[in-house]
């Protein structure tokens, strides 16, 4: 027996950026994500001899960081005497490189899981287990505009995702993901966000200032506003990135040409030729929000931009999906 689906990745309009429990990646704030269309992890799963994880096409072995994080999150399930199993995980996007692979990734993993030894999860309960593989993972699980709360207990019993808007609701929300660099990452996210926490003064700001943030951007959807979302969404970003260079050794994920594309974006739109946002997340790629109709203004200006490696464009999207 084999059951494959497909998990959409999510791009947050307001970050989740710090823990205030490491191990049970617990966080300091409330985070607030737009599920993506197109982009996603499809990951396979089928009764095997021994227990194996195959990522776009490359087995992982026990002491590899992806097998190890992947047969911890199977060991959160209460499975009594479980078989081995086979798991393919296969990204449509570019894997590591501040694209949110691990928050498809990780909900795909516990969404198929679920699935494969017929555990009739909820949403919530498949939250609570994705966060604890990768925090923004705990938001993937729905389409449309997705609220994680924070929580308060120590347990993490209270601290999973929900979906506050569904994908029809403002459905000319667009991104556009402009990839720069497809590297693997120096510093991953988790390192960064731990270290900003520890040694960033901006930091406590963060910590004050995002719940209310999430409160804005959830207003501005409902009424539609683009102005007022874009705003927040882009200083979000950017502000998240100053905490990130306020850390003792900094951490500076932006390149020159994610500067280029930035300017270019904050130009057009100080200039009234088109709206658009920035957002950028840990890794040197930016995406731009904007609305439908802007798409091929957009695409045309960002084409004098030649480093630009891959380009992909999303609206707002469903949830999971079984495929078999
Ligand atoms: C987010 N990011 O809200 C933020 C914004 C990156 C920048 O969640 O340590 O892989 O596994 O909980 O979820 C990326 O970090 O971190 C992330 P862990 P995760 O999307």
């Amino acid at each position: 027996m084999s059951v494959a689906v497909f998990v959409p990745t999510n791009i947050a309009l307001v970050k989740y950026w710090g823990k205030r429990d490491i191990s049970l990646h617990l966080p300091y704030t409330d985070s607030l994500s737009m599920t993506l269309s197109k982009l996603g992890t499809e990951t396979r799963i089928m009764a095997s001899d021994s227990d194996s994880f195959f990522l776009n096409g490359k087995e992982f072995f026990v002491g590899d960081g992806e097998f190890d994080r992947v047969f911890a999150v199977l060991d959160l399930f209460d499975i009594p005497s479980r078989p081995s199993i086979r798991i393919e995980s296969r990204n449509n996007f570019p894997t590591a490189a501040g694209l949110a692979s691990s928050a498809s990734g990780m909900a795909a993993l516990v969404f198929a899981l679920n699935h494969f030894f017929g555990l009739d999860l909820t949403k919530k309960e498949m939250s609570i287990i994705a966060r604890q593989g990768s925090g923004s993972a705990s938001r993937s699980l729905w389409g449309g505009i997705v609220r994680w709360h924070k929580g308060d207990v120590e347990d993490g019993s209270d601290s999973f995702a929900e979906q506050v808007f569904s994908k029809d609701y403002f459905p000319e929300l667009s991104m556009i993901l402009n990839v720069v660099s497809s590297e693997k990452k120096d510093v991953s996210s988790r390192e960064a966000m731990n270290r900003t926490v520890e040694t960033s003064e901006l930091y406590q700001r963060w910590i004050l200032e995002n719940d209310q943030r999430v409160e804005e951007a959830i207003h501005a959807i409902q009424k539609k506003d683009f102005t007022k979302l874009g705003n927040i969404v882009e200083q979000n970003a950017l502000f998240m990135h100053e905490t990130m260079r306020d850390a003792h050794p900094l951490v500076d994920y932006l390149k020159k040409e994610s500067w280029d594309i930035i300017r270019h974006v904050q130009h057009l739109r100080e200039a009234d030729v088109v709206e658009g946002y920035v957002t950028m997340d840990a890794g040197p790629q930016v995406k731009i929000l904007c609305l439908e109709r802007d798409i091929p203004i957009f695409k045309k200006e960002l084409s004098q931009f030649d480093f630009i490696d891959q380009q992909f464009v999303c609206g707002v999207g469903d949830g999971p999906r079984i495929i078999t």
